[in-house]
């Protein structure tokens, strides 16, 4: 689409009718075999069209990006509320219900181009406006800070944390030596930690979590005044996540579970979409905060400067071709359009330089911007030549300016053009840090007495689990000294996981005098906080099926499902025709061995007498008690209850997610789909309740 809701420019290369040809256009006569001196004889050199087709395949592969390989994309709009002006003069926020064309990459940051969907890792969240001023690109990830607060840090941090270079392992996760060596020696990271700790790193679904601008950054009005801005991306369908388990068996069940969930949603017509919000505060503001907003580990919590929103993006095409858009998509921190600039931070200074930097030898030379996803919907007039892979064919013999052979173009845009917001600056040449940038514990215990008791349960059991894969013991001792300055219970917890009897001391502060904060719980941290409107939409829902199955029941029940917008899917023993209590042929989508439970959000067993074989078959029996362990939401009509009890699932469970009811009528389905709604019932996992 460009700005006028119409198509983005594209190569299209579509084959339909047409003859096979080589590159160059030459019509190829025989495509199975190559060109021999006799049928037995040697292949020839000359043979161009077998030659040219094997080289051009033997350079199929780019290099994958260093950090960030895997991910998935769509395109959209972003639409905007309200005009800003006294904000911003930036042309996508100029006008209410002005649409900006978007595409928007998802991704994990640790593991290689094939690695999994579910690892337990921080998702990017890098969106490109295509704006009639030119490309803005607001990278930014699903956690609001960072692991670092200077760039300087950054290739150590991503050293740490890939697979060690001795051996190559492990793919796709944190959990080993070298990442929890470095971050036992980063006081720094320890906010981001706590956030990568909890069930923010294993997100339902990319549609389910939120986004963030992580820095600080500027808006800058006509008149060049400026105000601090901090970028916040709230899903409409709520925050939710995967327990770790699913998420480990949903690597194995399904590596590419949230491109598919992305992909099948937009294909569905269920298209995702986000609120855009800002935090908006100037200068004087944030000099009486307690920590720096230029120190890229800290949020600006919403108690002190609540979310203002100013739009919303929705998702409603996925590309048509990986390589050439979510392979080629080049975004870069230093896209800024008028009326957007940077801070301070120095953490972003380094991102300004790197992203250009990295799609140099990513994408094979200067010329990336050519390329149909990356080239802006505003015409590019300059006077930059040549470079490898060059697309476009300039006229004439003018690439200079100021000249007069060309009438002086292009010429510069004067007061049209971008211009930097005149920040004074006054300083010794020194390599440091701020003050402020020293307090490294205060919103890492934020986070974590924000709380709920089972996300603070499951932060324990991530940290037990991460370290309990390191295998040198000091790094061990290190990170618990560490957790001990961000909440001793949780220190506590962790080192009894650990078999560590005696807590170390905690690890000495990098600044000795307390520092105040202004918050000390704040709701927001909470997944919980931002539950999401549309209730069951898209939700996966199992219906357990085998021969003799009451089918009537089973279609009643789909019906209200899918009448909610939640997609049904019969699972069974296997896929294909089954017969139903009447011999009728029912046809089921999947079957325990392919599809097994973590890939559902919820289960439904029907009434009837082929229940009895369910209860003798041992996956069936694994499907339930999974989606029991894993917290979701179970509903037996009738016989089906004989599952559950077998499954020893007890519908008495005092927390609403056991619906038992005697056929698929309207009661027993609402409270189902109230249940479904709630996505996950976390007080099963404690005894007693303690959410
Ligand atoms: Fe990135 N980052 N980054 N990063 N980053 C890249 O750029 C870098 C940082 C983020 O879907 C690379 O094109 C430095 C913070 C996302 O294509 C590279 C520093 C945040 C993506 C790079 C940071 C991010 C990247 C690798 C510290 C959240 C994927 C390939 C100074 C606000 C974009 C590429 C996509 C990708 C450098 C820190 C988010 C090497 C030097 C903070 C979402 O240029």
């Amino acid at each position: 689409m460009n700005a006028a809701g119409g198509e983005l420019p594209r190569v299209r290369a579509d084959s339909g009718g047409q003859a096979l040809t080589t590159n160059q256009g030459v019509p190829v006569a025989d495509n199975q075999s190559s060109l021999k001196a006799g049928l037995r004889g040697p292949a020839l050199l000359k043979d161009f069209i077998l030659r040219e087709k094997i080289t051009h395949f033997d350079h199929e592969r780019i290099p994958e990006r260093i950090v960030h390989a895997r991910g998935s994309a769509a395109h959209g709009y972003f639409e905007c509320y309200e005009p800003l002006p006294d904000l911003t003069c930036a042309s996508l926020f100029a006008e209410a219900g002005k649409r900006t064309p978007v595409f928007l990459r998802f991704s994990t940051v640790a593991g290689e181009r094939g690695s999994k969907d579910t690892a337990r890792d921080i998702r990017g969240f890098a969106v490109k406006f295509y704006t009639d001023q030119g490309n803005w690109d607001l990278v930014g990830n699903n956690i609001p800070v960072f692991f670092i607060q200077d760039a300087m840090k950054f290739p150590d941090l991503v050293h740490a944390v890939k697979p060690e270079p001795h051996h190559g392992m492990p793919q796709a996760a944190s959990a080993h030596d070298t990442f929890w060596d470095f971050i036992s020696l980063m006081p720094e990271s320890m906010h981001v930690i706590m956030w990568a700790m909890s069930d923010r790193a294993i997100p339902r679904s990319y549609r389910m979590m939120q986004g963030f601008g992580v820095h600080t950054y500027r808006f800058v009005n006509a008149e060049g005044e400026s105000k601090l801005v901090k970028f916040h991306w709230n899903p409409r369908l709520g925050t939710h996540s995967h327990v770790w388990e699913e998420a480990v068996k949903i690597s194995g069940a399904d590596p590419d579970y949230h491109r598919r969930d992305l992909w099948e949603a937009i294909e569905a017509g269920e298209y995702p979409e986000w609120e855009l919000g800002v935090q908006v505060f100037d200068e004087a503001q944030a000099d009486r905060f307690s920590f720096d907003v230029l120190d890229s580990t800290k949020i600006v919590p919403e108690e002190l400067v609540p979310i203002t929103p100013i739009g919303r993006l929705v998702l409603n095409r996925n590309p048509d071709n990986f390589f050439a858009e979510t392979e080629q998509v080049a975004f870069c921190v230093a896209h800024v359009v008028p009326g957007i600039d940077f801070t301070n931070d120095p953490l972003l200074a380094g991102r300004i330089h790197s992203y250009v930097d990295t799609q140099i030898s990513r994408l094979g030379g200067p010329n990336f911007h050519e390329l149909p996803i990356n080239a802006p919907l505003a015409p590019v007039h300059n006077n930059q030549r040549d470079g490898m892979h060059r697309q476009a064919i300039h006229r004439g013999r003018v690439a200079y300016e100021p000249n007069s052979l060309a009438g002086g173009c292009p010429f510069q845009a004067g007061a049209a053009g971008y211009a930097p917001f005149p920040e004074p600056i006054a300083g010794d040449e020194l390599r440091g840090k701020p003050e402020k940038f020293a307090e490294h514990y205060n919103q890492a215990t934020l986070f974590y007495e924000s709380q709920a008791g089972h996300e603070q349960q499951h932060i324990i059991d991530a940290f037990s689990f991460e370290l309990s894969k390191v295998t040198v013991p000091g790094i061990r001792r290190r990170m618990v000294a560490m957790l001990r300055n961000v909440a001793e219970p949780l220190a506590a917890a962790v080192a009894a996981n650990l078999g560590m009897p005696d807590l170390p001391e905690p690890l000495p502060r990098a600044n000795p005098r307390p520092v105040k904060p202004e918050v000390t719980r704040s709701e927001f941290l909470s997944l919980h906080s931002r539950p999401g409107e549309g209730g069951i939409r898209t939700r996966k829902i199992a219906i357990l099926v085998t021969d003799g199955v009451d089918s009537a029941g089973v279609a009643q029940a789909a019906q209200a499902l899918i009448a909610k917008g939640a997609v049904v899917r019969l699972v069974g023993q296997h896929i294909g025709l089954i017969k139903d209590h009447a011999g009728q042929p029912l046809d089921v989508d999947a079957s325990f061995k392919n599809s097994p439970s973590a890939l559902f959000d919820a289960a439904l067993v029907p009434d009837g007498g082929a229940v009895d074989a369910l209860c003798a078959d041992g996956l069936a029996l694994e499907f339930i008690r999974d989606q029991f362990r894993h917290g979701k939401a179970l509903c037996a009509l009738g016989a089906g209850i004989r599952l559950l009890e077998q499954a020893g699932v007890s519908p008495d469970s005092a927390d609403g997610g056991v619906i038992v009811a005697k056929n698929a009528g309207k009661t027993g389905m609402m409270r189902f789909i109230e249940a479904v709604a709630r996505h996950r019932h976390p007080e099963r996992e404690s005894d007693p309740p303690k959410v």
